[in-house]
């Protein structure tokens, strides 16, 4: 990581769909969650500057599994989890990934987690149980509310009202607004971690 905040290489590290299987270290980590097709994976690869290192799709729910991307030779640990509340994926799927999501939320502890909500729509019932799930867990959350290219200006001040007090951040990964308040909150994570030796199973 430069000095000028712009980081220099991630590399994907690990996917599975259980969470046993996942490496275990003691890096900062940060974990991108949010409803299905929010823009999870397209966050990663506009935050890190690398087109692909995360697999974006027009449809829905194809990420099943959490994937690890290891930041700028070990700096930290960027996991990319399944999307929740798509219709399409059967109940038992569904069920599945959340435990596998919720299993890594305990036991794993993130540094911190983004939950990505999609500006259009604001926070639906479905984010509202899992922001309920993790304030249980004792985790913090900062939003992002992504897509933001999509809505008026006007309803930006709406978004901020939803954060409610939590930390929050806006981005467009296609045209980049707020990609690198994004990258420096990131950093500020980071240096905070790292007096504390983040705890793993
Ligand atoms: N207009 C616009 N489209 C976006 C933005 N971010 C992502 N998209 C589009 O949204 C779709 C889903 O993006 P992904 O990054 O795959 O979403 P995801 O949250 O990782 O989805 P899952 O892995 O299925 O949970 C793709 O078609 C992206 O091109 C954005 O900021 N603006
Ligand atoms: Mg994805």
């Amino acid at each position: 990581m430069k000095d000028n905040k712009v980081f220099n290489s991630i590399q994907f590290l690990a996917g599975a769909n259980k969470f046993i299987a996942l490496p275990s270290n003691n890096l900062p980590e940060i974990a991108f969650w949010g409803r299905s097709n929010v823009g999870k994976s397209s966050a990663i690869n506009s935050i890190f500057n690398n087109k692909t290192v995360a697999r974006v799709s027009k449809t829905p729910g194809r990420t099943q599994q959490i994937n690890l991307f290891i930041l700028d030779n070990n700096v930290a640990t960027i996991a990319d989890l399944p999307g929740y509340g798509y219709a399409k994926v059967s109940k038992t799927v569904a069920d599945n990934l959340y435990q596998l999501c919720y299993d890594y939320l305990h036991a794993r502890s993130p540094s911190r987690i983004f939950l990505l909500i999609d500006a259009r729509r604001g926070i639906m019932d479905v984010d509202n149980d899992v922001i309920d799930a993790m304030r249980f867990i004792g985790h913090k959350i900062c939003f992002i509310f992504t897509k933001i290219d999509l809505i008026e200006r006007n309803a930006l001040e709406s978004l901020k009202s939803q954060a409610q007090g939590d930390e929050y951040l806006m981005i467009s990964n296609k045209s980049g607004y707020g990609v690198e308040d994004v990258r420096k909150k990131i950093i500020d994570i980071i240096n905070a971690t790292k007096d504390n030796n983040r705890k793993t199973i």
